[in-house]
């Protein structure tokens, strides 16, 4: 497509010089290059595309950024960047130096307020609000959630708050009937039932008449909006709205809306974007819209790697092995069918981390409870309260946000639920809102917990397996973004003694102590080691906690050094756990080095560049323990004499 207008949209204000009547143009324009480069870069698609008017319309009548606008998740934000100055670096979105795929204020001063994990942005929307207050300020502020970000606790949280601070203060709620990423079951708003039905309901079908017609004359919105309501209130009982439920937490409901009316909506903001107190603008969108792929293939073309722009599909890969995702799903299956007690709880990824088969095979043992990881952590209490094995697969980043429920619900009660965590350590494109890295710390500082990471897929399918048997407490396993290794598939299962590591390969001169993924790199090291006559003795730790004592006992009697690896981060992981297990057991003369993520975040770019560039794979990890040993030998020397 030629570009008549975005190739001199440098920033909003470029936007506002364009008639209002050529906005729809502008609005292919930005659809088309939208999904131009996502085809080529891979990306988060079909929310960006259904966000298309909603954000042209939101640059065009508010000033941005002096008005602030507060993306939900970020994920639907490209057409947002697109227009605010990031045009030309767009192609780069996701990949080591470019632009992110989410939120950043340090990106760009339109990018008000970071995001990346979902509904935060009405919290974050009404603390700005109460700033701007608080400084006598005039700013305009709006967020921008979707229905999935509705789904989360603290978008009640903040709307209740937001009712009682009486704050000035406008929620877009973008509502494309999508929660769950999911291809079974996106629908799991319950309020989406409510709208549904108050949508097709004869006496909100008449209050709504009135109330368009009104809007068409533009003076004096809001009191005729009211009388309007009043008008129909009289013939009837009672007036059902979709917005009785926000009304309640002191919002003032204004819709549904069409999103994809892009000159209705400048019309719309212009005439609320001064309002006072909280407001609530309802749009219904589609997912995908204006992409025949992605409005047909909605869960597939969420986010992508490079397609072909006329089919929409992906270039089919080499045969590779599966993915540890899909290793855990059929093995969940599998037990689930000997086991009658399990049941597995998504909190909105059910393809994402694999119990979509469960779903298949098994629909009432299977779970998805929306966007609400603190929920589905509670609600897995209560179930192993009552004798149930809930299993919950949640993203390694995402549990973070369920921390409390772990501690206070789950280990202080002892209750046996499995947390298996995918996505731990680095994801690669979708950058530091997304990598896995904190989970070793944070739940092994847990009194009760198991924590276990497998170094391929048999020995996932093992813990899976040993931590369902585990009836005496909670227990957590996690492994990566990654395919398998692809090592042959045992039948059946073993069941692994808690707190037993292995030694994979002897050696003389270092120990290189390794958990999940970075067995397979430790022993790629030592093979690269050993060409520099270096023997290195390689363990598979297996477990977080507990640390393997006598194992350690073994090896550091033996060599006396060792070299920790982990694909988490060095504050408190893994390497914490081995370091306080030595000083606990006062194990004399040794000499430790903890490797794994710096104490910073790390940036979006490939899994290899990153692994990389942190000496995580085969030959940094070899580097780490050559610097290691030198420094070690260097330490030993006597130190020169001087001579006056
Ligand atoms: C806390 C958290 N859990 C899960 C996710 C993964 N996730 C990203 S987008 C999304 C769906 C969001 O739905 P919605 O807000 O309606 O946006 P849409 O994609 O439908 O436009 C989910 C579950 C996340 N970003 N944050």
């Amino acid at each position: 497509m030629e570009y008549k207008y975005i190739n001199s949209i440098d920033s909003p204000s470029d936007l506002k010089k364009i008639p209002v009547a050529e906005l729809k143009a502008v609005c292919a324009e930005v659809r088309d290059y939208l999904v131009d480069v996502v085809s080529k870069v891979g990306g988060h698609l079909g929310a960006g595309l259904g966000a298309v008017e909603l954000t042209v319309a939101l640059h065009y009548v508010f000033d941005t950024p002096e008005d602030k606008l507060v993306w939900d998740v970020g994920h639907q934000a490209y057409p947002h960047k697109i227009l605010t100055g990031r045009r030309d670096a767009f192609p780069t979105i996701r990949q080591l130096g470019g632009i992110s795929g989410f939120l950043r204020r340090d990106e760009s001063e339109y990018d008000a307020f970071g995001a990346g994990h979902a509904s935060t942005a009405i919290s974050a929307a009404l603390g700005i609000a109460t700033a701007r207050d608080l400084a006598g300020e005039k700013y305009r502020v709006v967020a921008i959630v979707g229905d999935g970000g509705m789904t989360g606790g603290m978008a009640y949280e903040a709307m209740n708050n937001a009712g009682l601070l009486k704050k000035n203060l406008i929620v877009v709620l973008n509502d494309n009937q999508m929660v769950s990423l999911s291809s079974i079951n996106p629908k799991l708003w319950s309020f989406h039932n409510y709208f549904s039905e108050v949508l097709t309901h004869p006496t909100y079908n008449k209050f709504k008449a009135s109330v368009w017609d009104l809007t068409g004359k533009l003076d004096g919105f809001g009191d005729r909006l009211r009388a309007a309501a009043r008008q129909v209130e009289k013939g009837v009982k009672a007036v059902v709205t979709p917005g009785m439920l926000f009304e309640a937490l002191g919002f003032r409901y204004f819709g549904p809306f069409n999103g994809h009316k892009v000159t209705k909506l400048v019309e719309i903001f212009e005439h609320v974007k001064d309002f006072t107190g909280p407001i609530i603008i309802h749009v219904v969108t589609k997912k995908g819209r204006g992409y025949g792929p992605a409005e047909k293939d909605v869960t597939r073309l969420h986010g992508v790697t490079p397609f072909d722009k006329v089919t929409g599909l992906s270039p089919k890969k080499a045969a590779e092995p599966p993915s540890f995702t899909s290793i855990f799903g059929k093995a969940l299956v599998d037990i689930c069918k000997q086991e009658d007690k399990v049941v597995g709880i998504t909190a909105a990824m059910p393809d994402g981390t694999g119990l979509t088969m469960l779903h298949e095979t098994m629909p009432d043992r299977f779970f998805d409870v929306g966007i609400a990881e603190q929920h589905a952590v509670t609600f897995a209490a209560g179930m192993a309260a009552e004798g149930y094995v809930p299993v919950v697969a949640v993203y390694s980043t995402f549990l973070q946000r369920a921390f409390d429920q772990i501690a206070h619900d789950v280990c202080l009660q002892n209750l046996h639920v499995v947390f298996v965590m995918d996505r731990g350590g680095l994801v690669g494109a979708d950058g530091p809102t997304h990598h896995g890295v904190f989970d070793l710390a944070y739940m092994r500082c847990l009194p009760n917990i198991v924590v276990m990471a497998p170094k391929d897929e048999n020995e996932l399918r093992d813990m899976l397996y040993t931590a369902i048997q585990h009836k005496s407490g909670p227990i957590a396993l996690r492994y990566p973004r990654a395919n398998a290794l692809g090592v042959p598939v045992k039948y059946g299962y073993d069941l692994l003694p808690i707190g037993k590591g292995e030694t994979l390969r002897r050696g003389r001169d270092v120990a290189i102590l390794a958990v999940g993924n970075m067995v397979g790199y430790s022993l790629a090291a030592a093979e690269e080691l050993s060409k520099d006559e270096i023997s290195a003795e390689i363990v598979n730790m297996r477990f977080i906690k507990p640390v393997d004592e006598e194992l350690l006992h073994d090896v550091l009697g033996r060599t006396g050094k060792i070299v920790t690896v982990e694909d988490g981060t060095v504050v408190g992981g893994f390497g914490s756990a081995v370091v306080e297990t030595i000083a606990r057991l006062q194990i004399p003369n040794v000499r430790v080095k903890v490797h794994g993520i710096p104490d910073r975040y790390i940036e979006h770019g490939t899994l290899e560049e990153l692994y990389r560039a942190l000496r995580l794979d085969g030959s940094g990890i070899a580097a780490v323990v050559k610097d290691f040993l030198l420094e070690e030998e260097l330490a030993r020397r006597p130190a020169p004499t001087t001579t006056q």
